[in-house]
């Protein structure tokens, strides 16, 4: 299964800084075997779609659970579509901490991106005070449950832990495949063997010096990179290391 090398910029850059991120990937980056994907603000999409190299996908952020209509501020799947978005995250930890997604919310706003054409990339993961429980895998594979309720196999699912987004604490890799393995085969019992094809990112603190060994992991297909996704030298460390 091909890596997915997913960039979330999550509040940063905006188009005139994305303008010249992209040119600078497009002028440095020679494609390797991962496919490179960049989640960005919707408002910097257009942008990207005009800049980015050829073969490099992008994604919004976040997308409504309604399809059209009076949800002020909101960014539907149809619109994302129509700027050439192929990605969709729904159910980052920061928005389920900041904003109050519930799994139900997000299972909404999955199955809505996918009636567009959109891939969502569920992302699910414990905090700390689970992780200390050692109740992490029933809390992920819980959650997991919740956010996939009606959302059909054309998905990407990424394992962040939360306690190791933005920290510097970067989860093992045999962590991430810890997790990753009951992922799949959660995936596997739900959808059968469409499973074989969703990939699964591991996220929380991934950086060049560390994406190859966590990536390298059986179950483990590519990563979901906040901080790291910022500086074009960084995004070629990760590529070069896929
Ligand atoms: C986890 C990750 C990207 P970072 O949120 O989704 O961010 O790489 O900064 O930990």
């Amino acid at each position: 299964m091909q890596n997915l090398l997913a960039l979330n910029w999550k509040m940063n850059k905006t188009p005139t800084e994305a303008r010249a991120w992209a040119q600078e990937l497009a002028g440095k980056l020679s494609p390797g075997p991962a496919e490179l994907a960049v989640m960005a603000p919707a408002i910097t999409l257009s942008t990207l779609a005009a800049n980015l190299p050829a073969g490099v996908a992008f994604g919004g952020q976040d997308v409504s659970a309604h399809e059209a209509g009076a949800y002020t501020g909101e960014i539907s799947a149809a619109m994302l579509k129509d700027v050439g978005a192929t990605y969709a995250v729904v159910g980052h930890s920061e928005r389920r901490e900041y904003h109050g997604e519930t799994d139900a919310a997000v299972a909404a706003k999955a199955k809505q991106a996918q009636l567009s054409g959109l891939i969502p990339i569920v992302c699910v993961g414990e905090g700390l005070d689970v992780r200390e429980r050692g109740e992490h895998v029933a809390y992920t594979l819980a959650q997991l449950d919740g956010s996939l309720s009606g959302v059909g196999p054309d998905v990407v699912i990424a394992y962040e832990p939360v306690w190791a987004i933005g920290t510097g604490k970067t989860a093992t890799a045999d962590d991430a495949e810890e997790l990753a393995a009951a992922i799949r085969e959660a995936l596997t019992t739900r959808y059968g063997s469409d499973a074989d094809e969703i990939r699964v990112l591991y996220g929380g603190s991934v950086k060049p010096d560390n994406i190859a060994s966590i990536c390298a992991k059986p179950n483990v297909n590519g990563a979901l990179v906040g901080g790291a996704s910022l500086k074009v030298a960084d995004v070629l460390g990760m590529n070069d290391a896929l």
